[in-house]
């Protein structure tokens, strides 16, 4: 059934469904929407989770009494509907303090706040729960190139997060980071623009262990990459912390469509890749209800992300159960694929030693063989399509 459940761990941000409808050329065309309808909304149609920026659920500049009268709110909604608290973040780009960056800003005060602004709302997000606090550096970039010393920016990004390390690790926080690429926008230049980028700089960082990625469906194909293999490499490095799951159709503007809008192909092989590699982690969307919706278009929205990925699921499970695609998978070669090239026990001497694999390798004869990809892929098309 496509009706999902809280096994399914979809979860959604507040500023998702929130979202007013505000862009660089429009006013807002919603009404705010009170965070605890939110979560009584989300638990209704089937998601386990709810996410939040500090400022979405308490507006910057609340009073201390203010800023717990909203925790209480949120608290009781959580409670009343059970929905829990996957992940947390730090909203460091609406306030115009943050125009030149949070950790990375040129001036040292607006960077000594931003980890102070940081460190409030992680422990906030330890205390409702969450295991995972994703950093989207969105203002940490540069629209010119003197302004910004990239090397010295990351000196500072580095710097940052190894504090917010320490201070997570001396709390005994049973919380991770996960970092958000994204190549630009709101900054002409976003630092750690794609996720590879951002699995080289984790390697750098005291305590890498404690950071992963988030990566986002939109933000890589922005950039004209491929989404899936994004997330297998991540996989791969076992850095798939959490995901940013949305629609986009080619290379523009971030366009945050619900999920499976936009490039459904892509959106067919990373379920099918999120299913079958084992991520257990929160199925997060990261969407903008268009701002032609009102009310009813927002939830129709925010069903139509899980009924998308439940939908896709069965289809990608349908694709790999086909004993046709089975055998078309062998035609390919994908077995193949995961011998390793040196046989078991061999050395590199006993490749050297081996004719077959040179001297006398036939390379033409080899180059004659097909792939049978096309054939592969219609066979996914067709499952895709509901043809088979
Ligand atoms: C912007 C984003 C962000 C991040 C969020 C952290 C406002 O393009 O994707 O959403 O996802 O800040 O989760
Ligand atoms: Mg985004
Ligand atoms: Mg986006
Ligand atoms: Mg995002």
């Amino acid at each position: 059934s496509y009706q999902p459940t809280p096994d399914d761990k979809f979860s959604f941000g507040l500023w998702t469904v929130g979202w007013q409808g505000r862009d660089p050329f429009g006013d807002a065309t919603r009404a705010a929407i009170d965070p605890a309808e939110s979560v009584r909304r989300l638990a209704d149609l089937g998601a386990y989770g709810v996410t939040f920026h500090d400022d979405d659920l308490i507006p910057f500049g609340s009073s201390d009494a203010e800023r717990e009268a909203h925790i209480k709110r949120f608290r009781e909604a959580l409670d009343a509907t059970g929905l829990i608290v996957p992940m947390a973040t730090t909203n460091l780009f609406t306030h115009p303090v943050f125009k030149d960056g949070g950790f990375t800003s040129n001036d040292r005060d607006v960077r000594r706040y931003a980890l102070r602004k940081t460190i409030r709302n992680i422990d906030l997000a330890a205390e409702l729960g969450a295991r995972t606090y994703v950093a989207w550096g969105g203002r940490e970039g540069a629209e010119s190139g003197a302004a910004k010393d990239v090397r010295v920016a990351l000196d500072r990004l580095k710097e940052a997060f190894d504090v917010l390390g320490e201070y997570v690790t001396e709390k005994g926080y049973d919380l991770r980071f996960a970092l958000e690429p994204k190549p630009n926008e709101p900054r002409g230049d976003i630092l750690l623009p794609t996720v590879g980028h951002a699995l080289a700089f984790i390697e750098r960082l005291e305590r890498p262990e404690l950071y992963g990625v988030n990566p986002e469906v939109g933000h890589e194909q922005m950039a004209g990459l491929n989404f899936a293999h994004g997330i297998a490499q991540a996989l791969w490095a076992g850095k798939l912390f959490h995901i940013d799951l949305n629609g986009q159709s080619g290379i523009k503007y971030d366009q945050d469509l619900r999920f499976g809008a936009g490039d459904l192909r892509s959106a067919f092989w990373l379920v099918d890749l999120l299913e079958t590699a084992g991520y257990e982690g929160p199925r997060h969307f990261d969407f903008k209800p268009p701002r032609t919706e009102d009310y009813d278009g927002v939830w129709e929205s925010a069903a139509g992300c899980m009924r998308n990925y439940l939908l896709l699921k069965e289809r990608a499970a349908a694709f790999r159960a086909d004993p046709e695609v089975q055998e078309a998978l062998r035609a390919s070669r994908l077995d193949e694929l995961a011998r390793p090239t040196l046989g078991e026990g061999e050395t590199l001497a006993g490749l050297l030693a081996d004719r077959s694999a040179f001297e006398s390798f036939d390379a033409e004869a080899a180059a004659q063989r097909g792939m049978a990809f096309e054939r592969l892929d219609q066979l996914a098309m067709d499952h895709l399509l509901g043809a088979r």
